[in-house]
């Protein structure tokens, strides 16, 4: 077999020696980029400069160094057909093999805060994404490597029959292919979010987007709809892509969206929480001095919704917390750990699915927090884009509105209504004492029949309203949605404000004698 030519161009110089050195071990022939030569001549590796192979010098400060003929022909000759052979030997064209090639590093650049325009255009591969695509159109009879994580599999197969399988070509070709995809949208979405004055637009002028696929599902919504699930190309630690599933069935398109309803609303506590999701909202919800405890409370909410539901916890779920939850039908539990316990009380119930999450590491922004920093939903043909919903309110935030003020007691409640209200479907009203949700009234087309689908749902579950504190989240326009609330049995009530009638909320509040605060902030989610 006739020797074969690899060359090699990479920024990330990862891997790169032993990668080299092994293809020199195989007789392979090695060219080379300028710094990447240099690096592996240095290793004393035998390595032809590609400026000396073409005969024509790298020049314009290294941006034409590979965009030659002899370069691209080597790459998309077809092996198979006579003429493209004699063309390239007509003009002294050899044939490439394989190719590694890893980008200019654009998007490192650009995360950077002070990077300027022109780091960012300097930081535009040109020739590499030319090869590259030169090399995956022909994958028949180049293998082309742009992940250090290829080069492994690639030397396998080359030590054990000295050619790549067609089947590992095409793969590295679609890898390449996508990986031209990610870099060019990257290029785009920040050249197209830099405006006349230099400044970026929150929102780029146009969106493009790469996502990776994590799974096929077995269908979507329901069973005549097709799904998938797909990951960002760098996900939040933390977020529900990052799960392992630990055991149980495989995870359907509802329960992915609950889980991350769940996830998200139990992450939004510190003290031990538990979150019964169903149907995307919480139907269950408490804080407590351990998991155990905050399952308990939770479920006492409304038992009945409970069942067959998708349970998340913030701590360790143990042997004491595991043995209570696996007296219900759960669909799927997910935690940042279970103890060893825990997962032999789970083994009896093969299939809940277990899926076990880091909890976020913490910092200032949505990503550290394990959140996005962005929404989006499908209209028609276009995508609203928003950044996520992800005011977190403070004690020191609340506007006391009425005469009476809210205890010490009633401020916790309060605050812990708003958390869950955040994570419940509009019209949202929330009623809360002791740390436990005690009536969820969710997804109404009306807040009045919120506030009454929340109290009935306490009645039906033997849960008192009496003296409990409530949240809306969004104001009251009327005072009869007030009004509803109080004759449940609230005491203190939880709201952005914001209402033409404002005045007359706080007044029918003051006359019934219960405590209101603002938030001043609406959580809507539709
Ligand atoms: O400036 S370029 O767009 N022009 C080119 O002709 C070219 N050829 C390879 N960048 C080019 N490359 C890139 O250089 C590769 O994609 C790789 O990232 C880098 C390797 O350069 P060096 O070997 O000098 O470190």
């Amino acid at each position: 077999m006739s020797q074969l030519t690899a060359l090699i161009s990479v920024s990330d110089k990862t891997g790169i020696l032993e990668f080299a050195q092994a293809l020199h071990a195989l007789n392979v022939r090695l060219l080379s980029t300028g710094g990447t030569a240099k690096m592996l001549l240095e290793a004393g590796l035998p390595v032809t400069e590609v400026a000396q192979h073409t005969g024509f010098p790298e020049m314009l400060d290294g941006r034409v160094k590979t965009l030659h003929p002899k370069i691209h022909g080597g790459l998309l000759a077809r092996r198979d057909l006579p003429e493209h052979m004699a063309a390239i030997q007509q003009h002294g064209i050899d044939t490439i093999d394989i190719l590694a090639v890893n980008l200019y590093p654009f998007e490192a650049t650009v995360a950077k805060p002070d990077c300027t325009l022109e780091d960012a255009i300097e930081n535009i591969d040109i020739g590499g994404p030319a090869m590259v695509r030169s090399a995956a159109k022909n994958w028949k009879d180049v293998t082309v490597l742009t992940d250090a994580s290829q080069y492994a599999g690639v030397l396998a197969e080359l030590k054990a029959s000295g050619k790549t399988s067609d089947k590992t070509r095409f793969a590295c070709s679609v890898a390449a292919f996508n990986r031209i995809a990610q870099y060019d949208a990257a290029i785009s979405n920040y050249l197209s979010a830099i405006q006349d004055d230099g400044t970026h637009a929150q929102f780029p002028g146009q969106m493009n987007s790469s996502f990776i696929k994590v799974q096929d599902l077995r269908y979507g919504e329901n069973s005549h709809q097709n799904a998938a699930l797909y990951r960002d190309l760098y996900p939040a630690p933390g977020s529900l892509v990052t799960a392992k599933q630990l055991q149980g069935k495989e995870l359907s398109y509802n329960n992915i969206a609950d889980a991350d309803a769940a996830w998200e609303c139990v992450k939004a506590f510190e003290a031990p929480a538990c979150v019964i999701i169903k149907h995307a909202n919480p139907c269950g919800v408490a804080v407590g001095a351990h998991a155990a405890e905050a399952y308990a409370k939770a479920l006492q909410t409304d038992p009945t919704s409970a069942f067959g539901g998708i349970i998340a916890f913030n701590r360790p779920v143990d042997g004491a917390a595991a043995a209570h939850v696996a007296k219900q039908f759960v669909e799927v539990l997910m935690a940042p750990a279970f103890s060893a316990e825990a997962l032999e009380i789970f083994k009896a119930k093969a299939n809940v699915r277990l899926l076990q999450i880091d909890l976020p590491t913490g910092g200032a922004t949505p990503w550290q927090q394990g959140r996005n920093a962005m929404d989006s939903k499908r209209v028609g043909s276009g995508i609203l884009l928003q950044t996520a919903d992800n005011h977190f309110l403070k004690a020191a935030d609340l506007k006391v509105v009425t005469t009476k003020q809210p205890s010490a007691q009633e401020l916790q409640d309060l605050l812990f209504a708003w958390t869950v209200a955040q994570y419940v479907k509009s019209n949202a009203i929330v009623f809360c004492a002791g740390g436990m949700t005690l009536g969820v009234g969710a997804g109404q087309m009306s807040r009045i029949d919120s506030a009454r689908i929340a109290s009935i749902k306490a009645e039906n579950a033997g849960l008192t309203l009496k003296g409990s504190a409530v949240a809306s989240d969004a104001f009251f326009p009327f005072r009869d949605g007030l009004d509803v609330v109080v004759d449940a049995g609230a005491t203190s009530v939880i709201q952005p404000g914001g209402s033409m009638r404002d005045d007359e909320v706080i007044a029918a509040a003051n006359e019934r004698g219960i405590a209101m605060v603002f938030s001043g902030v609406r959580h809507f989610r539709h």
